[in-house]
């Protein structure tokens, strides 16, 4: 069943008006509708037919190896805040990695951490409040620290121990996440070939720990050369997953665990040819194909590109040219983001934590699922740099707030919507159709679907609804900055329905809920925001 869906545009404002307050979004109840113009834009959806089904685990992040140049900072994943937030975020991977990953060796010792974490365990071992606010301090200094190494991509072997694997799988396993552990590809022997000695201690410590994980090796393995003078082509590489997957089959606990990568940047110039190499020797030994993505370099980018259409679809033509890789080398084969984020560099100053980020965030999340991308790891939760989801104090960027409401409104099937028309206007209004989430009772009673929609320009957009959707009652969930106009986009805060989002204390979540509307035959989007906007009764078959 194709549907129709009409999106007009209010007309332009005057030169000199401010424009309509954030926040002063409003509902409007069937009015005659103006007939179509030129600017009016249709989009096309289809209700009845589920055009990919994404992971359980779909929006997932990282931890950036980087964490544990120091051990202590690893203390920090005990934080009660940083717990509470992260508990909100299951299910999703928890990919344990980055640059450093390739430099680090595991020195096995005693582990002084709870054998059995049960519930009980997994408070006990939480931070007290002083520890925190110290390492807190700490770690924000050395940030800096870390920052300036991965600008000169130096940096030394780092060696950790079980108490650092001890509280990352504790981290993991008391928030609910599944941990993938990020091995080291450039511990090699003469011969070029991985050496995996030093990954079966670990192996064979985390499985007398009881510790269920899965297993990456090696970090963006085409820039080797640049990181550590060493070149691993791509079917040596491929060997080299081989080598692990036989080491795993050793331990009962990994035997059947995953295995994903090879973790490669995305396709630029020649960059991305490793993977076909790769893909020919290793994908028997994978289980799914990993690649990183960022749209911008975070010393060279500006307000304009965050804003702008054109670099929001240079991820599809990236998408097209990985899958279409991986449809001749590994048919069949998922295809994750293994890593992402908005700008490389870790991220861009006073953009990648700001309001603005969200838009890239949104429709990378939109994009991937639309193009059958199975998971989306976001580069991090926390670790150096402005890209983070929370900030060295541990409270919430905005994409912190976005990543909860997706995880808490979109399921895991994806329908289809397209724009029939949006003549010249470049695509500044964008949107994404999924089933609505499982937690949500309306999806098999009624076959609720969640709308994705982000406007990027500085007028208000009202989007005209079908029938079938638009006698459905809506829930909106409209996210704007709390500073109106193009700058206020720059904000660090960020309004949910006109309130501005900021927990309670370190356990209590604000009201999350969204605006309950009446079934009417027109939404409002206004200037640069993103919505997700829920049909509790849209009865879509694909749904029910
Ligand atoms: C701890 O785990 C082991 C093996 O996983 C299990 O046999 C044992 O009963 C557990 N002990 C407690 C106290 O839960
Ligand atoms: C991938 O995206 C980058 C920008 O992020 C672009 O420079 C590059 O050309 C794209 N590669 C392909 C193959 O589309
Ligand atoms: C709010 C809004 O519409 N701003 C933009 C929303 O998208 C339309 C259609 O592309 C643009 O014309 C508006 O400027």
């Amino acid at each position: 069943m194709l549907l129709l869906l009409l999106l007009a545009l209010l007309s332009p404002r005057a030169a000199g008006d401010p424009g309509p307050r954030p926040g002063s979004w409003t509902w409007t109840r069937t009015r005659p509708r103006p007939s179509p113009r030129d600017s009016d834009v249709y989009l096309d959806l289809d209700l009845s037919s589920v055009r990919h089904r994404v992971d359980t685990r779909f929006l997932s992040f990282t931890i950036d190896a980087s964490l544990a140049e120091k051990e202590r900072f690893m203390a920090l994943l005990s934080s009660v805040k940083l717990q509470t937030l992260t508990k909100a975020l299951r299910p999703a991977f928890l990919r344990f990695g980055g640059s450093r990953q390739d430099f680090m060796e595991f020195q096995p010792g005693e582990s002084k951490g709870p054998r059995n974490l049960t519930s009980e365990s997994c408070g006990l071992t939480l931070l007290p409040w002083w520890l925190e606010e110290q390492l807190k301090e700490e770690w924000a200094q050395f940030q800096e620290i870390l920052i300036k190494e991965d600008l000169e991509a130096d940096y030394g072997d780092l060696k950790f121990t079980a108490t650092t694997v001890d509280q990352l799988y504790s981290f993991s396993s008391c928030c609910g996440l599944d941990l993938v552990f990020g091995l080291n590809a450039l511990l090699r022997t003469k011969e070029n070939s991985w050496d995996g000695a030093n990954a079966a201690l670990l192996l064979e410590y985390c499985q007398a720990r009881g510790y269920r994980m899965s297993w990456e090796l090696g970090n963006e393995p085409n820039s080797f050369r640049k990181k550590a003078g060493v070149v691993v082509d791509g079917q040596q590489l491929g060997r080299d997953f081989a080598q692990l997957r036989e080491l795993m089959s050793r331990f009962e606990l990994y035997r059947q665990a995953g295995l994903y990568g090879p973790d490669v940047s995305q396709p630029r110039h020649r960059r991305a040819d490793i993977l076909d190499g790769f893909l020919e020797t290793g994908a028997q030994s994978i289980d799914a194909v990993t690649w990183h993505h960022y749209y911008v370099c975070g010393r060279d980018t500006s307000l304009n590109d965050f804003l702008n259409p054109d670099i929001l679809d240079t991820l599809n033509d990236n998408i097209t040219k990985i899958l279409e890789k991986v449809k001749h080398g590994a048919p069949g084969k998922p295809v994750w983001l293994g890593e992402t984020s908005s700008a490389y560099g870790g991220g861009a100053p006073g953009l990648s934590n700001a309001f603005v980020a969200g838009f890239m965030w949104l429709d990378k999340l939109g994009l991937a699922a639309s193009r059958g991308l199975q998971v989306v790891m976001r580069q991090a939760l926390i670790g150096p740099g402005k890209y983070q989801l929370v900030d060295p104090n541990l409270d919430p960027f905005p994409d912190y707030w976005l990543s909860i409401l997706h995880k808490r409104l979109v399921g895991r099937r994806v329908l289809r919507v397209e724009m029939l028309s949006q003549l010249g206007q470049g695509e500044r209004v964008r949107v994404y159709l999924h089933c609505a989430s499982k937690r949500r009772q309306t999806v098999h009673k009624h076959g609720a679907v969640v709308l994705l929609s982000m406007n990027l320009s500085d007028e208000p957009a009202v989007l005209f609804l079908p029938p079938s959707v638009s006698s459905s009652s809506v829930e909106a969930f409209v996210l704007q900055a709390d500073q109106p106009g193009e700058q206020g986009v720059l904000s660090r805060n960020v309004m949910l329905n006109g309130v501005v989002l900021k927990m309670v204390d370190d356990r209590t979540f604000p009201d999350l809920r969204g605006t309950r509307l009446p079934p009417a035959d027109r939404l409002q989007l206004p200037p640069f925001s993103m919505a997700f906007f829920l049909f509790h009764e849209a009865g879509a078959p694909a749904c029910s």
